[in-house]
């Protein structure tokens, strides 16, 4: 049995799903993925389920509304857990991480690390067709959440990871966001617990087809749970 099993949330992906998961698995033949559709008007869910059907190293999983994607990945990680998988990756399903990235994110999980991101914000990362006020809020985003939360982390945000499924597990119900803060909740409880987290530099692709979920609540969402979050923090050190 396949001891990874990478995680591809799906919200509306129906153009960006295929060629996706075509590179994935030629990237990483012996790993098991799960599609966590979150019933997406598109019909993703479907053509996840066909693309499914004639390969067994594919599964979905189906959700019934858009119910953020951090709640998406916690139920992709219980998968992973229950059936006993050592390692799970996340990936966006839009085409902006590259698959082939995985392979060496994974080498470095299995020689020890517990978190690997794969970071835009590290030497030899970078971005790619983002706006210049895309790059900013992110850049300004990792910027204030490193310093709020005490963190080391240049990529906090970034979506595209490999974690060591014992240490999610390790975790607990601990995680309570829903959306997007979610990936930077998880990096910081991770380093808090003195969890060994590696950034792999990547370079990130806007995506070409379908539409952004990202929008500007989700930014205020993030900023202002962060400030909580580093707020906590220190009143706790005290
Ligand atoms: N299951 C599920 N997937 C989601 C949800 N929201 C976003 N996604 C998926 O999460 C991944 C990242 O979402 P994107 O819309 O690409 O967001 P982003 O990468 O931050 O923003 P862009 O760079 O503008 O594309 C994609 O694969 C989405 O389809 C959700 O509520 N549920
Ligand atoms: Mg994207």
């Amino acid at each position: 049995m396949a001891d990874v099993l990478v995680i591809v949330p799906t919200f509306n992906e129906i153009e960006s799903l295929p060629p996706l998961l075509t590179r994935l698995r030629a990237a990483l033949p012996h790993a098991d993925v799960l599609v966590v559709d979150d019933g997406s008007p598109d019909g993703t869910g479907a053509l996840a389920d066909e693309i499914a059907s004639s390969d067994p190293g594919i599964s979905v999983l189906h959700r019934r509304r858009k119910d953020g994607l951090g709640r998406a990945y916690l139920a992709g990680f219980a998968r992973a857990a229950e059936h006993g998988y050592d390692f799970v990756a996340e990936i966006d399903a839009d085409g902006s991480h590259d698959p082939d990235e995985l392979v060496p994110m994974l080498a470095l999980a299995r020689q020890g690390a517990d978190l690997v991101i794969g970071s835009r914000w590290v030497p030899g990362g970078a971005v790619r067709n983002w706006p210049l006020a895309r790059q900013l809020i992110s850049r300004a985003g990792n910027t204030y959440a490193r310093i709020a939360l005490r963190s080391s982390i240049r990529d906090i945000t970034a979506g595209f990871r490999v974690f060591r499924t014992e240490a999610l597990e390790s975790l607990g119900d601990s995680v309570s966001s829903q959306g997007y803060c979610f990936q930077v909740e998880v990096a910081w409880r991770l380093e808090r617990a003195a969890r060994r987290i590696v950034e792999h530099p990547i370079t990130f692709v806007e995506r070409s087809r379908g539409r952004s979920k990202m929008h500007f609540g989700i930014v205020v969402e993030a900023l202002l749970r962060v400030t909580q979050w580093g707020l906590l923090q220190r009143l706790g050190r005290r």
